[in-house]
């Protein structure tokens, strides 16, 4: 199987699917494609002009869920085994968790805080920290409420089992804490633990880090 990822490893959706390609030490390409210099034909193979994008041979796919999903069903990986659970309300919930970050994380931790903070300046745009701000007070904390009372005292979004839910959500968070923040303590101890569990984790690590080089030379560059 040739794989080719269309995307940039900043994204948080692009994230979502290389958590599951290196979970699996499936074998594929990155082609780089960014927000803002995305060429014109690429529309030809995402509608919507929005990465990811997987390619298996010549055939072409967009949207992290829809990739995810694909993934697991076909590569058939003992590693993605659990992340859709068989029992079909425990499935449910897993794809609303993995909604709930893609549709109500992402406008805040990633278009927010994330955008503004790092991308904004990258392409020599000043930040909203206004906008910052509001995000960081008004929408976020409901949104870290919920994600807190769903957690309880579990490991896992769903228990003792990783799945797709507890990958997306991370995903939205390490693209928060790109953006210079952390989940507080005092207001979200359980959140907070689940994430620094979650970060310790060797193939998040792996990816964080390379992010992170890439981050402080993109920043270097910028700067000298
Ligand atoms: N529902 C899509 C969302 C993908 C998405 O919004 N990607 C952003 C990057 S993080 C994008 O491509 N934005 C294009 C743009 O802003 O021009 C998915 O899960 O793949």
């Amino acid at each position: 199987m040739a794989y080719t990822l269309h995307g940039a490893p900043l994204s948080p959706f692009v994230r979502k699917v290389m958590y599951l390609l290196a979970s699996t030490n499936t074998d594929y390409k990155l082609k780089v494609v960014a927000p803002g210099s995305m060429p014109d034909e690429f529309v030809n193979i995402s509608p919507l002009k929005r990465i990811p994008v997987l390619q298996e041979n010549d055939w072409y796919q967009p949207d992290s869920s829809i990739v995810c999903n694909y993934l697991i069903e076909t590569l058939d990986h003992p590693a993605l085994g659990q992340l859709i659970p068989s029992n079909a309300k425990a499935r449910a919930q897993v794809r609303w968790l993995e909604k709930f970050a893609d549709y109500e994380l992402a406008p805040w931790l990633t278009f927010v805080v994330f955008r503004e903070r790092i991308l904004r300046p990258i392409y020599n745009k000043t930040t909203d920290e206004t906008s910052v701000q509001k995000a960081l007070h008004k929408n976020i904390p409901p949104l870290f409420d919920y994600l807190s009372t769903q957690l309880g005292n579990q490991t896992y979004f769903m228990g003792d089992v990783l799945t797709l839910g507890d990958i997306a959500i991370t995903s939205q968070m390490v693209s928060f804490m790109h953006g210079g923040e952390v989940i507080d303590d005092q207001r979200w101890p359980k959140l907070s633990s689940y994430f620094k569990h979650m970060m310790q984790q060797p193939i998040w690590q792996a990816l964080v880090t390379r992010e992170q080089v890439t981050l402080n030379k993109i920043l270097a560059a910028k700067n000298s």
